[in-house]
């Protein structure tokens, strides 16, 4: 496993200062992975293949006019392999949003009351247009991006979003350098809260109950509080909801980390399906697969995500409370930018209307889609979102 970080790293490196050789194949290369193999190979393999066809490609090999080519991109990297230098330089900028006052407009977001909530306010505003629709990829990856600005532009980070890597640590999600509730992760599970586990899936897909439910009891976010929400969470048990980002309710976080969840679908199978296999060879595919197929009990990877978090981050409203959504939306949004650089033919494609489910039923949405942010960030479209490489405003790959 670290060999093949290792390895991901030296090519990459290697990158700056070998010549391009061009491709002209638009056609996405054929990939073998063995099904067999563990989650972590198989995403180390898919991730090597993606980034060696960057490697090839001269339009971003070269220095592009906007200024972004794969000499000068960001780098997103696996909390796992930060320092701890790096993890607590991230978690003191996180605390920083949480203590800088909201720019939104208090008439319309009094619940707002940082410029964390800022972020959580603008999701729960746009909830009904960016889940389960042809919005929800691309304004969350703008989303991650805009949150990683405010980072580095108003309290100091230096770095990059990093990524939960949902793939490793399956077996025992307690050791997890994200959750393991030591000084360098982002909180561990909650305190035990009896309750009768979390409904997923549009409340189709019971998940049973971890050993938390309540407040995060160790780590850096040790009994963090949140203004905005719970709203419609999965978590069973909590009685103190609010309608809207109008009424606040000040209040701990609340996690119930999941075993269940990582096991049975952070899988090989689920992975290569997305990737490579029948559910990634449109967008489409690739768009209803890794959202999950709820009639068929099928969690999908993103919803996945959520759940084996729990408490707060069930809440499809209101998730972004958890100061780990950010690096779950960064593994999606990599899973993604891999899917895209393996299939350049359907990468600036776009599917879905503009409604959640599409109810009440909307028109398809187009690629000239605008994405609202709020006070987080200007209105961009969804294809300013496509090329991560793209420097209109992104330039950043994943490690
Ligand atoms: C090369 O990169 C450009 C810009 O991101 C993209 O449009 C094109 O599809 C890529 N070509 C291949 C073969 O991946
Ligand atoms: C979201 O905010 C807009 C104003 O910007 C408001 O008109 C709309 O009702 C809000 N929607 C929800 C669901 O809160
Ligand atoms: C707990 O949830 C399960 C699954 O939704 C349900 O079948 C069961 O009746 C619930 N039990 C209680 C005590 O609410
Ligand atoms: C792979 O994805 C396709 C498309 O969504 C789906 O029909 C198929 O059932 C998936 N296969 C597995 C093994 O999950
Ligand atoms: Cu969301």
């Amino acid at each position: 496993m670290l060999l093949f970080h290792a390895v991901t790293a030296v090519h990459l490196l290697a990158a700056r200062f070998v010549a391009a050789v061009p491709v002209d194949a638009a056609e996405s290369p054929a990939i073998e992975i063995d099904p067999t193999a563990e989650p972590l190979d198989a995403l180390a393999q898919l991730q090597q293949q993606a980034v060696g066809l960057l490697e090839q490609n001269e339009s971003v090999t070269k220095r592009a006019p906007k200024g972004c080519s794969l000499a000068t991109t960001a780098l997103r990297r696996d909390w796992e392999y930060m320092t701890k230098v790096e993890r607590k330089a991230y978690i003191s900028a996180v605390q920083c949003l949480q203590k800088l006052p909201s720019k939104s407009d208090p008439t319309w977001a009094p619940a707002a009351k940082t410029r964390y909530d800022d972020f959580v306010a603008i999701h729960v505003n746009q909830t009904m247009y960016i889940h389960g629709n042809g919005l929800f990829l691309t304004w969350h990856r703008y989303f991650v991006w805009a949150y990683e600005q405010a980072l580095r532009n108003e309290c100091g980070y230096t770095g990059y979003q990093p990524y939960w890597n949902w793939f490793a640590h399956t077996d025992n999600i307690y050791k997890s350098p994200v959750f393991d509730g030591s000084d360098t992760s982002l909180g561990g599970d909650g305190e035990f809260f009896s309750h009768n586990g979390s409904l997923a899936g549009a409340s189709t897909i019971p998940i049973p109950s971890g050993q938390g439910g309540g407040c995060i009891k160790s780590g850096p976010f040790k009994n963090m509080q949140a203004n905005i929400g719970p709203i419609r969470p999965g978590m069973q048990g909590i009685t103190d909801l609010v309608p809207d980002i109008t009424v606040q309710n000040h209040r701990c976080l609340r996690r119930d980390l999941s075993s269940y969840i990582p096991k049975k679908w952070f899988t090989t199978a689920n992975l290569l399906n997305v990737t490579i296999g029948a559910g990634s060879k449109t967008h489409k595919l690739f768009w209803t697969e890794i959202q999950g197929r709820y009639p068929d009990g099928f969690l999908g990877l993103h919803t996945s995500g959520h759940y084996t978090m729990g408490g707060d981050a069930t809440d499809l409203y209101s998730s972004v409370n958890d100061p780990a959504f950010w690096l779950h939306h960064a593994m999606l949004d990599r899973m993604y930018w891999i899917w895209q650089t393996l299939h350049p033919s359907e990468a600036n494609k776009v599917a879905g209307t503009l409604t959640l489910t599409n109810k009440p039923p909307t028109r398809d949405a187009t690629i000239d889609e605008p994405l609202n942010l709020g006070v987080n960030g200007d209105t961009k479209l969804i294809k300013d979102m496509f090329n991560t490489l793209g420097g209109t405003p992104l330039c950043y790959i994943y490690a």
